[in-house]
């Protein structure tokens, strides 16, 4: 793989007075439900951080959280929780030095990874824009387009999974990724690369799948898969690296790289020779940056996955998605295909080259509608 190393990154000094913060819970309606092995997504609730500094500058972030801990422990409720009560407290009408203090500020606090990022990623939004530095710059990307794969849920037949793909990779969307279940996989996937024979094709599990039964491994082995991800519980990974040993096909950390210190751990132990970088996941984009550079300097490859995020999360995921360790396509399907209205306008896409191209502009990368934010807002706090 590449062994281009990340443009020189200073943690950016921009002094930052997080005059006020507003949390706001925003119900988002969605126009297709996804379904992985863990559940079924309809409707999606989210928490949009708007934090205003001293000076007037505005930065938006988004804590992208599940209704159920599921995926991971964090939740929409645990977020609101955790934005409320323990980390907009702790640093608004506080000054800092950059982005990375802000975050050190709730580093001793334990989980909340989506929480702190959402915040962290509002502060990142407010140096940008005050330093006039894309996001991308400010992290040391190198790339103006990411690779885009598309993400299938489960679906009620292999025929309607077909048709979907065709439909995608008709849009350019250059990497499939297949979720799959037990009883949804083994008479799946030998029929997605019939089908696609030159397309990569990957299988996502969620955690759906007991170590202590045979499972479908060894003839998905077969198929050249280009990765599966997370086929066992976050926490399995002794199972996890039995399995990478006796596979061809590499397996790819979701659920189980919760943070810097257990993806190291996972990586080391055998468990996966990928790492899919979710900045929510890994709570922010101080611990991204860290797994992303400690994965290039061991050479194993990263991509950036989504949790469904609207225009203002993933104008961040697109920016971190622009280092040089993210050689492998990105879950970063438009917004437009799975809600009525994005948050930002005008909003992303994808383009003929299977590319999406990395916004320039400073702050989350996007214009932000306030006033579809308000509009789909159920409740605000604010810090003052
Ligand atoms: O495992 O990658 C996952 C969405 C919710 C929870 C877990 C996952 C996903 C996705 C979505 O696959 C990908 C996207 O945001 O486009
Ligand atoms: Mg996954």
């Amino acid at each position: 793989m590449s062994r281009t190393t990340a443009r020189a990154r200073t943690t950016p000094k921009v002094q930052i007075r997080l005059a006020s913060v507003e949390v706001l819970a925003l119900d988002l309606p969605m126009i297709t439900s996804f379904k992985t092995a863990h559940g079924t997504t309809t409707k999606k609730r989210t928490v949009i951080i708007r934090a205003e500094d001293a000076d007037g500058t505005v930065g938006w972030g988004e804590s992208p959280g599940m209704d159920l801990p599921i995926y991971s422990a964090d939740t929409y409720d645990g977020n609101w929780y955790a934005l409320t009560r323990l980390l907009v407290p702790l640093v608004a009408g506080k000054t800092f030095a950059g982005p990375a203090e802000v975050a050190a500020a709730y580093a001793g606090y334990q989980g909340y990874n989506m929480a702190k990022h959402g915040l962290e990623c509002a502060v990142w939004a407010i140096a940008s824009s005050k330093l006039g530095v894309p996001m991308k710059d400010l992290v040391g990307g190198v790339k103006t387009g990411i690779p885009t794969g598309e993400s299938f849920g489960i679906k009620p037949t292999v025929k309607d999974l077909l048709a979907e793909i065709d439909q995608r990779v008709a849009q350019g969307f250059c990497r499939i990724k297949v979720k799959i279940e037990p009883g949804w996989d083994l008479d799946v996937l030998p029929q997605v690369k019939a089908a696609f024979p030159t397309l990569p094709v990957m299988a996502d599990g969620n955690t759906g799948y007991d170590p202590h039964d045979s499972g479908p491994w060894d003839a998905l082995d077969a198929l050249g898969l280009l990765m599966i991800e997370q086929p066992f519980p976050g926490d399995a990974l002794v199972e996890l690296a039995e399995l990478q040993s006796r596979l061809r096909t590499p397996i790819c950390l979701d659920e189980s790289a919760l943070t810097f210190g257990l993806t190291r751990a996972a990586l080391k132990l055998g468990a996966g020779r990928i790492v899919n970088i979710k900045p929510a996941r890994l709570g922010g984009v101080t611990p991204s940056l860290a797994v992303h550079d400690w994965c290039l300097e061991h050479e194993v490859p990263v991509w950036c996955g989504g949790l469904l995020e609207t225009g203002i999360g993933r104008g961040f995921n697109l920016a971190i998605s622009s280092l040089p360790g993210f050689t492998l396509p990105a879950d970063m399907s438009p917004a437009r295909l799975f809600y009525a209205e994005d948050l930002v306008e005008p909003t992303f896409d994808i383009r003929k080259d299977g590319t999406i191209a990395v916004p320039e502009l400073p702050g989350c990368g996007f214009n932000v509608d306030e006033r579809r934010v308000r509009k789909y807002r159920s409740e605000t706090w604010r810090s003052t």
